[in-house]
């Protein structure tokens, strides 16, 4: 049997699956295997195990690999992604030190609006060129699954060419891609005196759309002030389940509008951002099981302090998910264990429960919960090797890309930091 085993692992460590994500204090949870061994058949993990028990498994054809001095966790998911998008918004940059916020960039015409004004002039072939460079960057720093939202089309036909690069992406790069639709992002600029039309298009037309040709797993909106309110988020949002869409929505990311609790009124799988959400929407999102979806690289991009309040949620027995927000305007970084480390210095969450935040919550907030973000037989052999002592090490020297190897359903993708 031509299989691989890594071996003689210093430590492994791991959220275990329970067939749901992993909520408040559980997610403190992690399984440390010392001197480990995991046996990977074709994509899949066969055995998780220590010391020489995976000597059953060494045939003529094994590939062995001793890791002594080395640590391995999942392969890392990154759950909110705009990933595919022309362009970039440094001029911004020194507008945003200059203390103009986010929405008053928006309000002008930039931001969002400039993004979308860049992905429109960008062809297919251009948009997928610059994010095979960023999947490229998100592979090497151990992202092996994640999500991307369309969003910078705005109308069917862009949008279109946005969800079609992320399936296409999907098939040709290792990372493996979910699809968002995310149409109700901004209000584009020929609708900004009409929006009630846009969100009329949006229901008659793109959501039913985007459905018929299967380009998107879930619906996403942005409900912010001066975006898309509280009652058109609902609207949008429960047409999309109608037509069979599972729904996610960016919540109180700087106002505190009930994203929260509309999230969980409407059985949002996950609800993401939430720097602004409020006690009773945590509450509510711990009763509905509405994943918290933390992106603690934005409020660090913003310059913000107002991070979002993971100890709360955590003590509210809500399961938390942390992902990058890879996006040329409010987090362009697609590094997520700066983020990882983020989450332990600013929402201070303890190392383990930002592994399950990356890992096996991540994967629950795109329905993967089922093949990925565990070390256990019958998943995905989907593998980080890090460089690094232990777990609190790759959090506590920040900053640096601590993987080494990385390992996609079983294939060798990144060796010593560099891709295969
Ligand atoms: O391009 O600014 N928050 N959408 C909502 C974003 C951030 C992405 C962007
Ligand atoms: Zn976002």
């Amino acid at each position: 049997m031509k299989n691989t085993i890594l071996c003689h692992i210093k430590n492994l460590y791991t959220p275990v699956d329970h067939g749901i994500p992993v909520r408040g204090n559980d997610m403190n949870n992690i399984k440390i295997i010392e001197d480990a061994y995991i046996v990977i058949f074709e994509e899949e993990i066969l055995e998780v195990g220590s010391g020489d028990g995976y000597k059953l498994h060494i045939t003529p054809y094994s590939n062995v690999i001793e890791l002594r001095d080395k640590i391995v966790t999942p392969g890392f998911v990154d759950s909110h992604t705009h990933l595919i998008h022309g362009g970039s918004r440094e001029n911004e940059f020194q507008l945003k030190l200059n203390g103009v916020s986010y929405l008053e960039i928006l309000a002008q015409g930039g931001g969002i609006l400039s993004t979308v004004k860049s992905t429109r002039e960008a062809s297919k072939a251009q948009l997928k060129l610059k994010a095979t460079k960023s999947l490229d960057t998100m592979l090497i720093h151990g992202t092996t699954t994640i999500e991307a939202k369309s969003g910078y089309g705005l109308d069917l036909e862009n949008e279109i060419k946005q969800l079609e690069a992320a399936l296409e992406l999907n098939n040709e790069h290792n990372i493996d891609i979910i699809s968002t639709f995310m149409g109700a992002h901004a209000v584009p600029l020929e609708y900004k005196e009409k929006p009630e039309e846009y969100i009329d298009l949006m229901l008659n037309s793109m959501l039913p759309k985007v459905k018929d040709l299967n380009l998107a797993e879930f619906c996403d909106i942005f409900c912010e002030d001066g975006v898309f309110s509280v009652s058109q988020s609902r609207e949008i949002l429960k047409k999309a389940k109608d037509l069979g869409f599972k729904v996610k929505l960016h919540a109180d990311e700087i106002v505190s509008l009930g994203g929260a609790e509309l999230g969980a009124e409407v059985g949002a799988i996950s609800a993401e951002h939430l720097m602004a959400a409020s006690s009773h929407g945590i509450k509510m999102m711990a009763k509905a099981n509405t994943i918290a979806n933390i992106l603690p690289g934005t409020t660090f991009s913003l310059l913000k302090n107002t991070y979002a309040p993971a100890r709360e949620m955590i003590n509210e027995g809500v399961a938390v998910a942390l992902s990058s927000d890879y996006n040329p305007g409010s987090c362009p970084t697609e590094n997520l264990q700066l983020i990882m480390q983020l989450g332990c210095m600013y929402l201070r969450m303890t190392p383990k429960e930002v592994l399950t935040a990356t890992t096996l919550n991540g994967a629950y907030c795109i329905d993967r919960g089922d093949s990925r973000g565990s070390l256990e037989s019958g998943k995905l052999a989907d593998i980080v090797v890090l460089d690094a002592p232990n777990l609190d090490y790759v959090y506590y020297h920040f900053g640096i890309n601590h993987v080494v190897d990385v390992y996609k359903k079983g294939k060798l993708v990144v060796k010593n930091k560099n891709l295969v």
